[in-house]
């Protein structure tokens, strides 16, 4: 099992630090950033900008899906029940659940952003005064060590995981698997998991989506350059790069990229590191899936699928998965 997991680890550079990382990725024949390090203030904050763009459709669609749903999807969560979410930031989506399932009373949001979780663990303690908030800051792509207190409290309550946002689909499919694998194994026999996956659609809308009239996710882009010349001291010119969003459909994923305009050389960390005109930096990809697609590798990764909920248009879906009690 474990080994199965330690294969998930990413083709990116991510797990060793943003400094090791970035300078491991960007000495790579073809350069590359971890989508991971998008998300320190300013980039959570921008994202935030993002899931309320009328082109970003992701953040609308789902969040109608589960005001229609939420119900449904928690039906049977008791009060012994608790909820993971992985990759919570502002929790906003969570909240639609909770008021849909007010016996609930535990709920651990994992993150990376630890500005999201006390932000969101305030105003939910204030919303929900009889629901216990433990957030736990951390990636939940890494295995996650449950705080002492929280795991005590854990013992023999069910486990229902929340993943939304389509954040599954930032995994290459194999990652995707060990990571669904690893959820099931932290949720437990009998879990459940609710997850929300992109869909396959036109193009155009693919692109709109990650190329935005306003140029926000250009900024969330540049901005991984900006916290490297923040953090890390790094001589990037951020005029120099340009913002690229592509959707390659034989993949079935958009690429995010940073192309350099000219030939230029930044320094970062006492290290030169030259770019010709065009060349890229792959920042991101964000797979999209079809519903039976999603099914199956969510099989792969010993889930039992059940309801998937959609909207009218298809261009998001939510999943039930079940991990089996034996
Ligand atoms: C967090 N994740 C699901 C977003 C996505 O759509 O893949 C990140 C994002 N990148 C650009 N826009 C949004």
């Amino acid at each position: 099992m474990t080994n199965e997991i330690d294969r998930a680890r990413p083709a990116e550079p991510r797990g060793r630090g943003f400094a090791a990382d970035v300078l491991d990725g960007l000495s790579r024949p073809e350069k590359r950033l971890s989508c991971l390090y998008f998300y320190d203030a300013v980039g959570c904050d921008l994202f935030d900008e993002i899931t309320r763009l009328p082109d970003y459709y992701p953040t609308r669609v789902e969040t109608d899906i589960l005001a229609s749903h939420g119900e449904e999807m928690l039906d049977g969560a008791s009060e012994e029940a608790a909820l993971f979410e992985f990759g919570s930031g502002s929790s906003r989506k969570t909240e639609i659940l909770l008021e849909r399932a007010p016996l609930l009373s535990l709920y651990a949001p994992i993150d990376v952003c630890a500005s999201a979780l006390d932000n969101a663990r305030a105003r939910l303690a204030a919303r929900f005064p009889h629901l216990r908030v433990s957030p736990i800051a951390a990636d939940f792509s890494r295995p996650v060590a449950l705080p002492r207190d929280l795991a005590e409290d854990l013992a023999g309550r069910r486990r229902i995981g929340f993943f939304p946002g389509s954040t599954i689909g930032n995994f290459a499919p194999e990652e995707a698997r060990g990571l669904l694998l690893a959820m099931r194994l932290l949720l437990g026999p009998g879990g459940r998991l609710i997850v929300g996956v992109d869909l396959k659609k036109e193009p155009s809308r693919l692109i709109a989506a990650y190329n935005d009239a306003r140029g926000v996710t250009a900024a969330f882009n540049l901005n991984l350059l900006a916290r490297i010349n923040r953090e890390l001291g790094g001589g990037f010119d951020l005029s120099g790069f340009g913002h690229q969003a592509i959707y390659d459909e034989r993949a079935g994923r958009v690429e995010m990229r940073l192309v350099s305009r000219r030939r230029q050389t930044a320094t970062i960390a006492g290290r030169d590191f030259a770019f010709s005109r065009g060349e890229a930096i792959h920042t991101e990809d964000c797979y999209k899936y079809a519903v039976d697609e999603f099914r199956a590798a969510a099989s792969g990764a010993g889930w039992l699928p059940g309801r998937v909920w959609t909207d009218a248009e298809a261009l998001f879906s939510v999943h039930e998965l079940t991990a089996p009690l034996q």
